[in-house]
């Protein structure tokens, strides 16, 4: 591995000794190491998964759009800098470079205040990428949220485990505010589109320092980055944890997220209806996607033993129930 960081250091032509290469486990996806080079500098080297995103360069074109637009239009928010090759390329056989931002990402998030500060920023990243124009990025995953090809990709492998039977007795409700906004294309916008918990960078008080992974930030249903923020930072628990008698919805850190985000956004009164069941789809939804990787061999999300992505299935649809039982509690408090 060394060679190989030493030949990527020099590629990107990043000047001092490799010092320090530590593995990062926490996205589900891409290889990323954190580099500290004798400079005192700190870089991450990240090695892209082609196999879910089969056009990387695509992905790096959209980045540098996004980045580009924020530098601009909010200039106060930290962003992503990648580094170039000296024949300007972004990627050396899959393989990008970005600054490391100093902050602390989390799994989990338990003080209420940083988890309101938190959703004040997810709000205002939301807010500006809304403004971009949506013919300038591509569409780097198709169908990445389309609620209603994943259930109906799951039923087509006719597991007869109890996960698939729970899973396809949601169905219709689950795909409720994805078909919404079929019938109302007008509304898709610039998101995220993996707004989750770990997806925020906090400096040492806990305030938000940046908001990161910007590999899908492309046209969206607003309220699923809601949703999906709500889904990571209101759970008892991260999604690996298999003691589902720890899973559950905690509604005070819900009520700090969706305090901070209304903060920051701007619904008309028919998409604030579905900022609570897009909580329910999201999560049902990556119920979905783990189970099907589970039946599928394990080729999309990152495992450590073959029985995770089960445990995580199981973890999330645990959820998504905890959700369904406290929906109204949470319309009530919006
Ligand atoms: C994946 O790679 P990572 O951890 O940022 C996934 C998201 C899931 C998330 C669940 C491209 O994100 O959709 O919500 O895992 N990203 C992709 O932790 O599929
Ligand atoms: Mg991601």
């Amino acid at each position: 591995m060394e060679l190989l960081f030493e030949t990527i250091r020099q590629v990107f032509a990043l000047s001092g000794e490799l010092t320090e290469a530590v593995r990062l486990t926490e996205g589900g996806i891409h290889d990323t190491y954190r580099i500290r080079l004798d400079t005192g500098k700190i870089y991450i080297f990240q090695k892209m998964h082609t196999g879910v995103f089969r056009n990387p360069e695509a992905v790096m074109q959209n980045i540098m759009h996004v980045t580009a637009y924020l530098e601009n239009d909010n200039p106060e928010m930290q962003t992503l800098h990648f580094y170039r090759t000296d024949s300007g390329a972004y990627l050396y056989q899959n393989w990008r470079v970005m600054d490391c931002i100093p902050g602390r990402s989390c799994k989990i998030c338990h003080d209420l205040n940083q988890i309101r500060k938190a959703g004040a920023m997810f709000g205002k990243f939301q807010n500006a990428v809304s403004g971009i124009d949506a013919n300038r990025l591509k569409p780097v995953i198709s169908g990445f949220h389309d609620t209603r090809n994943y259930f109906d990709q799951l039923l087509n492998l006719h597991s007869d485990l109890p996960e698939a039977q729970i899973l396809t007795k949601w169905q219709e409700q689950a795909c409720e505010v994805f078909d919404y906004y079929q019938k109302h294309k007008n509304l898709l916008k610039i998101t995220h589109n993996d707004m989750k918990c770990s997806n925020l960078l906090f400096d040492s008080s806990g305030n938000p320092v940046a908001v990161i992974d910007l590999d899908t930030v492309m046209s969206g249903i607003p309220v699923y980055d809601f949703g999906d923020a709500v889904r990571s930072f209101a759970s008892n628990t991260n999604s690996s944890e298999p003691d589902l008698s720890k899973v559950g919805l905690n509604l005070d850190k819900f009520r700090a997220f969706a305090s901070g985000w209304l903060s920051q956004t701007e619904y008309s009164s028919e998409e604030r209806k579905l900022l609570i069941p897009a909580v329910f789809s999201v999560t049902a939804e990556l119920a979905v996607r783990y189970f099907t990787d589970y039946l599928q061999g394990n080729l999309y999300f990152k495992t450590d033993n073959p029985e995770q992505n089960l445990i995580r299935a199981r973890n999330q649809i645990r959820l998504a129930q905890e959700i369904l039982n406290h929906q109204s509690e949470m319309e009530k408090s919006l």
